[in-house]
């Protein structure tokens, strides 16, 4: 898609702090980082969120956690941990239309599920 940013940093056309790329996805570090480790990592093909996920991008969201998984480990945060976070829709707080998972680490986390009675 002409107009989407991840779309131009997965062609190569708008500049990005590039990690890795190959004919299913692109991982990049995130321009407004909220941890040491803060990276994306987005299919190549323009999906504009989970909600339009079909059976055809299966391979790439596969590639996209096992690519997540491979730099989480180049960058050394294996064993402290890290989140994968795909943020979907207005309630989440996506802002950008094209499928991306964070790769946050490097720091604790303040946030659990079962702190929450907001989370029901
Ligand atoms: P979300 O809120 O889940 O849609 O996250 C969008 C993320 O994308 C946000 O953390 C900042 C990042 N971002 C936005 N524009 C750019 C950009 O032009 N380059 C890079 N590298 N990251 C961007």
């Amino acid at each position: 898609m002409e107009d989407c940013i991840f779309c131009q940093i997965a062609t190569g056309e708008r500049q990005a702090v590039v990690l890795y790329r190959d004919e299913l996805v692109t991982a990049f570090e995130d321009l407004h980082p909220i941890a040491p480790v803060h990276f994306l990592v987005v299919p190549n093909r323009h999906i504009r969120s989970v909600n339009e996920v079909t059976g055809a991008d299966e391979d790439a969201l596969g590639r996209l956690v096992s690519v997540a998984r491979r730099l989480a480990h180049e960058k050394g945060v294996q064993a402290s941990g890290y989140r994968l976070v795909i943020n979907t829709g207005p309630d989440a707080g996506q802002s950008v239309f094209h499928l991306h998972v964070h790769v946050i680490g490097g720091r604790k986390m303040p946030f659990r599920f079962e702190d929450g009675a907001q989370m029901r």
